[in-house]
């Protein structure tokens, strides 16, 4: 590894990869095998066709608002690697290339076409529902970290989420409590820029994200989060401390060993979401900065150059991708979900108010039929 980083402003990230795909001559790969290298690399490019085909599919009116993650499947696929298969992963809404790598089903995207029950079908790969309440993931991933350490099982838990966040009292008792629990947990801060329209030097006025970890007694890391081989690096790196009872905290950090937060940095390539325009609070020369450290491109680089990948695979590689998310699309597109199931996941039992816009609902499905339910009235 090498910390010689150079992503735009940036000096000290670990790296592997430079911009343009090739090994530091400092820097080790990390210990993967070849099928395992070439496979991060497909489930990055499902990441960016699933994408591209949502962001299409939102023009068409075929899907609702979504959230892109180009430029950030680097720090999902890989991080997601890094874990055993039944450590449990808690993401915000902008990191389901790490979903991807557990297999997706058409499911997933019955959430963006605004049907629930593609939220939190994802349990059954130790994937917890999505957070679109940003930060309120990370005091429950805390608690369930502990949890693992009061059964004395074995479990870690990655916990996803954007450097907004990091803002949000959530953040904070999340990770204190981690540091005084000593708990098996990796916050996996995604420093893609922005929070929206918010630039990351007005998000907060620390040096790094990674340097608030000393207040919580762990340890930061940073890394090129674009750059999968350096995320796998330090995410295993991570997660081999998360599970060990008797870790040991660096000198000059504090007595608790297990947690790391780990700053990624990258940059959010296309808008917050498909009702966002970036063009009102970013430049355009800016955007082409972060896209000459394109992930897929520089590790498609690293893959031609070791033998891993030729022009045929990678052909191969985008057919069965696209064939693959196809069928997702088309068999999600087969349901047809009944308004009236918006009531049935958030509680438990309806409130008296959601109660009342039940009983509307029905009453007005009765008296005009089902027409009544897609009209404005
Ligand atoms: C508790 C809460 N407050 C405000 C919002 C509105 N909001 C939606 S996305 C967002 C920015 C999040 O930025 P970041 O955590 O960096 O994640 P990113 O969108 O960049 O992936 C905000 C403030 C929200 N979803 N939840």
């Amino acid at each position: 590894m090498t910390t010689t980083g150079s992503l735009p402003g940036e000096s000290d990230l670990v790296q592997v990869l430079d911009q343009d795909g090739q090994v530091h001559d400092d820097a080790t790969v990390p210990d993967l095998s070849d099928e395992q290298l070439v496979e991060i690399y497909e489930q990055m490019r499902f990441a960016r066709h699933l994408d591209e085909r949502a962001v299409t599919m939102h023009r068409q009116g075929r899907i609702g608002t979504y959230p892109p993650l180009a430029g950030q499947e680097a720090a999902q696929v890989a991080s997601t690697h890094a874990l055993a298969d039944e450590d449990w992963i808690s993401y915000q809404y902008r990191e389901h290339g790490a979903a991807g790598v557990r297999g997706m089903s058409y499911k997933y995207l019955l959430y963006w076409m605004g049907y629930e029950e593609g939220n939190g079908h994802l349990a059954e790969d130790y994937i917890f529902p999505m957070n679109i309440s940003i930060g309120s993931q990370m005091p429950h991933a805390t608690g369930m970290a502990w949890a693992s350490k009061l059964k004395g099982d074995d479990t870690v838990v990655m916990c996803h989420f954007g450097e907004g966040s990091t803002s949000e009292g959530d953040f904070h008792e999340g990770l204190n409590f981690a540091g005084v629990y000593n708990v098996p947990a990796v916050f996996f801060c995604n420093n893609n820029q922005y929070a929206i329209s918010i630039e990351r030097q007005n998000q907060t006025a620390s040096a790094t994200i990674a340097q608030k970890a000393q207040a919580y007694g762990f340890e930061g890391m940073r890394v090129d989060g674009m750059d999968p081989l350096a995320v796998y690096a330090v995410t295993q790196a991570a997660v081999e401390k998360a599970r060990d009872p008797d870790a040991e905290a660096p000198e000059d950090i504090g007595r608790a060993g297990r947690p790391t937060l780990i700053e990624a940095v990258m940059y959010r390539l296309g808008a917050h979401t498909t009702v966002d325009d970036p063009d009102a609070y970013r430049e355009e020369s800016e955007v082409e900065r972060w896209a000459a450290f394109d992930p897929i491109e520089r590790y498609e680089t690293f893959l031609r150059d070791r033998g891993l990948l030729t022009d045929d695979q990678i052909d191969s590689i985008q057919e069965r991708v696209e064939d693959e998310i196809a069928a997702m699309i088309d068999e999600a597109e087969e349901i047809e979900p009944d308004p009236m199931e918006m009531f049935e996941r958030p509680y438990d039992s309806p409130t008296p108010r959601v109660q009342e816009q039940k009983e509307y609902l029905a009453d007005l499905r009765e008296r005009h039929g089902d027409d009544a339910l897609t009209r404005d009235e």
